[in-house]
């Protein structure tokens, strides 16, 4: 899978003719579970609403009112920046946190994973 930034504008999911994965419910998450062994971590389609600490999926409907899945330290806005969600890869971390959620910086060049409705 190719990397790219957290811009909507520019990842490939766009591109394509979907839209970065949105994970709004235990039975979507089980989608992250077929996806295997991914070793880094990977974008799914939340962004934070400016001047808030509260994550949208792409269609505008607010992460909190769905399922969650975070790191247990999670949200941490670690720098102030941290205005995308990642879900972890198997890289560097116990096997409890893996493919659990974490807020992290949208610059970051990660692998999309994309949905088509
Ligand atoms: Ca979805
Ligand atoms: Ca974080």
């Amino acid at each position: 899978m190719a990397e790219y930034d957290n811009n909507s504008d520019e990842n490939h999911c766009s591109e394509l003719g979907g839209h970065l994965l949105d994970i709004k419910s235990q039975g979507e998450n089980a989608f992250i579970d077929k996806l295997g062994a991914f070793e880094e971590s990977i974008w799914i389609g939340a962004t934070v609403i400016k001047n808030t600490r509260n994550f949208i999926w792409e269609d505008g409907s607010r992460v909190d009112e769905y399922f969650e899945n975070w790191l247990s330290s999670e949200p941490s806005n670690r720098g102030g920046n941290e205005n995308c969600i990642a879900v972890v890869g198997r890289t560097n971390v116990d096997s409890e946190k893996w493919k659990k959620w974490n807020d992290v910086s949208c610059l970051y060049a990660l692998s999309s994973v994309c949905e088509f409705d």
